[in-house]
């Protein structure tokens, strides 16, 4: 679309179970921001909308994993995703989330439009349940073998190997993630969307679109070419924790997370303009951008197209500029195994240095193809290019006016040919740099900036102004004026790439406002101009820094995959609060109809206490009795099997599983303190 009125652009909402990494920032939120920032400079009416997706089965499995709710988990994450954002400047007008209210209403809403227009097919459909867990098994609650690459860990909606999406009873061999056990069928009804007979809307809105890029364009042409073509999908899931399904019949039910997700967009979107949201998703006039990862293109190009094309009323994606994935020195990178780079983490060993990881990710960034970040390119970039190149030619415009002129541009200078084919060159890179955001080739775009500076450097390395003083004082001045232009233009055109690197250069050179007109003026600083204080803007990254990152890393490797990762932080008073004792098992019983409980009664010295311990596949009764153990003694009493337990017996495990005592020794008296 050219010259539209407005911008909406969206990033993937990520997952709020984990904190934000490398791979996020490369894949979506990095070209997303440099191509936001780039469109405001440009004086485009833009809102730039993303925020937590805290639905679906990601969340819920992290949850249940460490025993808490999967409000817990969203809670927990959402502000750390938040903050990490706007620490490395990604200028989201707004970052929301899918538990809000506006979000829930909103997405209840689009769903009842749809089941009143008759777009939803009902249908009662054998289901994998899995009879241990009580729950059926949609999505990533199921895992099995992919029908379309034998990728053995497909997901029960997607292969994440080969992108496909898929239903649980497509996969081979199918196996329940919560328990492991093979699931059995069971009939239940849900509402679907008929993908199948919406299939030559979606080839014609494809077709309209093969100035996408190819990695996208080629992915959903397969689908729709494939085999059976687009087969009926369930928007909604038999599980607890989402959106509630808002129609009659709907009792128990939630959202499928990918139909609540996008519209996640939609209510962001609404939170953020009340009243005027809709001119941002419903005028035609709007462009609508989604930057994804590879992973989510068959949800922005074709389910939610579909959802609006259904619902109506709707703008669809002008373009879907899915970024492949990023590798971590040759590996996927995982959050499940900690082979990841954490924003957080990254800053507290590097304050300060944002745009070098902006930077060294915007030269990586898998435009085209997967792409490997490594500690050592990293460095590299930031030896090499930011400090060699960028810092270097910046850091000696500003010592030298200083030094020849006090910090003042000197006056009456004298343009040679050089000096202006020079000057063309900012226009000339200027251009390469818009058009470079303009295609969604960031990386280019990127380029083309440290080339200016390599011009910058190139000019001041012929010129030798530091040998000229000597002789031409003149001629000096006229150098150190158009090289000062260079300068300021490098701070102009940093501001989408290096947004904390342009401030600095902002203040260094003095300048009101970073206007991207200030690119065709012939010159963007005057004579006279006083420049401002000034510092150093990168510094060298040491080979010990980038080695300790690398060895981190390989500790990661060597890490038994076994261990569970250590809980968040707590502080001494947090842990002051338990009251461990000394006990001893004067009696066990095996609580009848339970296969795990044992109930004992533990001599604490002051009292005697029942506690139930699920420890009865370990423990036969006889054996225990006698046995010292260590009581959490003021845990609130809890009813199991109608018998009240007293407290809890910490247990430590064998690598095999079996439970052991966690035993505090024989001589410890009855009742005192474990501390
Ligand atoms: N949360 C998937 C992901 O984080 C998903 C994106 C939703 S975008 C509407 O990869
Ligand atoms: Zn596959």
């Amino acid at each position: 679309m050219n010259n539209p009125k407005r911008y909406t652009v969206t990033a993937a909402l990520p997952y709020a179970n984990g904190p934000v990494h490398i791979g996020h920032l490369a894949g979506c939120y990095l070209p997303a921001d440099i191509y936001v920032r780039y469109l405001r400079l440009r004086g485009k009416d833009v809102r730039f909308v993303c925020g937590s997706d805290e639905h679906g089965v990601p969340i819920t499995i992290k949850a249940k994993k460490e025993g808490v709710t999967p409000q817990d988990i969203v809670d927990r994450y959402h502000g750390m995703m938040k903050n990490a954002f706007a620490d490395f400047g990604i200028d989201f007008d707004i970052y929301s989330r899918t538990s809000s209210k506006v979000h829930h209403e909103n997405a209840s809403e689009f769903f009842k439009t749809l089941y009143e227009k008759g777009a939803l097919v009902e249908r009662e459909t054998q289901q994998y349940y899995d009879a241990e867990a009580k729950q059926f098994l949609a999505d990533r609650y199921i895992t099995g073998t992919c029908p379309n690459c034998s990728h053995d860990g497909a997901y029960g909606d997607q292969c994440e190997n080969c992108g496909t999406s898929l239903s649980p009873t497509d996969l081979i061999n199918p196996k329940s993630a919560l328990s492991g056990a093979i699931p059995e069928l069971k009939g239940t009804k849900n509402w679907f969307l008929p993908l199948d007979k919406l299939s030559p809307k979606l080839r014609a809105y494809l077709d309209e679109h093969k100035d996408w890029k190819s990695n996208v364009y080629g992915q959903c042409k397969s689908w729709l070419d494939s085999g059976d073509g687009l087969q009926p999908r369930a928007m909604t899931r038999d599980l607890d924790w989402g959106v509630p399904v808002p129609v009659e019949g709907g009792e128990g039910k939630v959202l499928y997370v990918w139909f609540d997700a996008p519209i996640g967009y939609i209510s962001a979107t609404r939170e953020l303009e009340g009243e005027n949201w809709e001119q941002w998703w419903k005028d035609e006039e709007t462009k609508l951008v989604h930057f994804i990862g590879k992973d989510n293109i068959v949800f922005h190009c074709i389910i939610f197209p579909a959802m609006l094309m259904e619902h109506g009323g709707y703008v669809l994606a002008d373009n879907v500029p899915a970024n492949e994935f990023l590798n971590l020195e040759g590996d996927k990178i995982s959050t499940s195994r900690n082979w990841a780079v954490w924003l957080h983490e990254y800053l507290e060993d590097f304050p300060g240095k944002q745009d070098v990881l902006r930077y060294a990710l915007g030269s990586t960034m898998p435009e085209t193809k997967d792409n490997d970040f490594t500690w050592k390119d990293f460095q590299a970039r930031n030896n090499n290019e930011l400090v060699a190149i960028l810092g270097n030619f910046v850091n000696r415009v500003m010592v030298l006016n200083k030094k020849y002129y006090d910090g003042v541009l000197p006056e009456g200078v004298t343009l040679s040919d050089e000096d202006k084919s020079t000057l063309a060159g900012i226009k000339i890179y200027a251009d390469r740099v818009s058009k470079g955001i303009e295609n969604y080739k960031f990386r280019d775009a990127l380029a083309e900036f440290m080339n200016l500076a390599r011009l910058g450097n190139k000019y001041l390395a012929e010129q030798e102004p530091w040998k000229l003083v000597k002789t031409d004082a003149e001629r000096t001045k006229t150098v150190m004026f158009t090289a000062s232009q260079i300068a300021a233009s490098l701070a102009v055109l940093a501001q989408p790439f290096l947004p904390h690197t342009a401030e600095k250069l902002k203040s260094f050179l003095a300048i009101d406002e970073l206007e991207w007109s200030l690119l065709d003026q012939e010159l963007i600083l005057k004579e006279g101009h006083s420049l401002g204080e000034f510092g150093i803007l990168f510094d060298k990254i040491e080979d010990k820094e980038v080695d300790a990152q690398i060895e981190k890393l390989e500790a990661t490797k060597n890490a038994d995959p076994d261990y569970e990762s250590v809980k968040e932080e707590i502080q001494f008073d947090d842990f002051q609060k338990i009251d461990l004792r000394v006990g001893t098992i004067i009696e066990a019983v095996k609580v009848p109809k339970a296969k795990k409980l044992l109930n004992l009664t533990i001599d604490l010295g002051f009292e005697t206490r029942t506690i139930l311990s699920g420890i009865a596949e370990h423990y036969t009764a006889e054996e225990i009795v006698g046995k010292k153990v260590t009581v959490v003694a003021n845990l609130a009493p809890r009813k199991m099997r109608g018998i009240e337990s007293q407290g809890m017996i910490l247990m430590g495990e064998t690598k095999e599983g079996k439970l052991t005592f966690a035993d505090p020794g024989q001589e410890a008296e009855n009742g005192y303190p474990v501390a």
